[in-house]
């Protein structure tokens, strides 16, 4: 039986199954990229609802793990060398998780290194990017008079989907025949982009028909279906 009493988090998230990686996460575009990995794999985890309401990501609790107060975060009680290991930012976590696994990452030493390429894109670049243009166009910013910051990054997440969409032309997804991490990282925020921020005519979506090829067979998938309800709001 692993304990993890030694971890501040499981005061406020008590773990039933502490055998199992524990998942703290909201179903955000960042959340899901675990939860679907989770699901992809099957590997055994517990997942716990950190919500933003009662701003539970400033807790101590949450904090002891992820200083950056951001989900999502996990403790997987068997790390390396046996050691529970605290873990946070979304693309370390898939990257740990599809080593973990051996799963959802190419084996051979380029494809590997073709793999963290596109995870690093979408966490330095469609993400920071895509949730500016959230702000600005959903969000507080929406109000602000001057629109050039929200025309800065529709223009920025526009020439990103040009480049995905390239990327995509004659290739099943990222990699190519090979659905992976990288896949896992980029289509949950393409989803959030026309979904919640209701941003499809403003990025003009449709001019990207590959993405949009892409996001429809990666919605299609039941584990990224049941994952992108993981964990369950209240
Ligand atoms: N680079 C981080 C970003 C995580 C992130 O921005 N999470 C958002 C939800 S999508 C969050 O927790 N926001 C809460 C806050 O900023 O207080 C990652 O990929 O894990």
């Amino acid at each position: 039986m692993s304990d993890l009493s030694a971890f501040p988090i499981t005061k406020k998230w008590p773990a039933a199954h502490p055998e199992r990686i524990q998942l703290y996460s909201l179903p955000t575009p960042n959340g899901v990229k675990v939860s679907i990995m989770l699901e992809e794999t099957g590997l055994p985890y517990e997942p716990h609802l950190v919500r933003f309401d009662t701003n539970d990501q400033m807790s101590p609790e949450f904090l002891s793990v992820n200083p950056n107060n951001k989900i999502p975060a996990i403790i997987d009680p068997h790390g390396p060398d046996g050691k529970p290991l605290p873990l946070f930012e979304s693309g370390a976590i898939l990257l740990y998780l599809a080593d973990k696994s051996g799963q959802l990452i190419p084996r051979d030493a380029a494809g590997r290194y073709e793999a963290i390429q596109w995870v690093m894109f979408q966490m330095g670049g469609i993400g920071p990017m895509f949730g500016q243009l959230g702000f600005f166009h959903k969000f507080a910013g929406k109000e602000y008079e001057d629109k050039r910051p929200r025309d800065r990054y529709v223009a920025e997440s526009r020439r990103l989907l040009g480049v995905l969409d390239q990327r995509l032309e004659g290739r099943e997804w990222l990699l190519g025949d090979t659905y992976s991490i990288a896949d896992i990282a980029t289509f949950p925020w393409v989803r959030n982009l026309i979904g919640f921020y209701e941003a499809a005519e403003l990025v003009g979506i449709q001019d990207f028909a590959n993405v949009r090829r892409v996001l429809a067979a990666f919605v299609a998938r039941p584990a990224v279906a049941r994952g992108l309800e993981i964990p369950k709001r209240q």
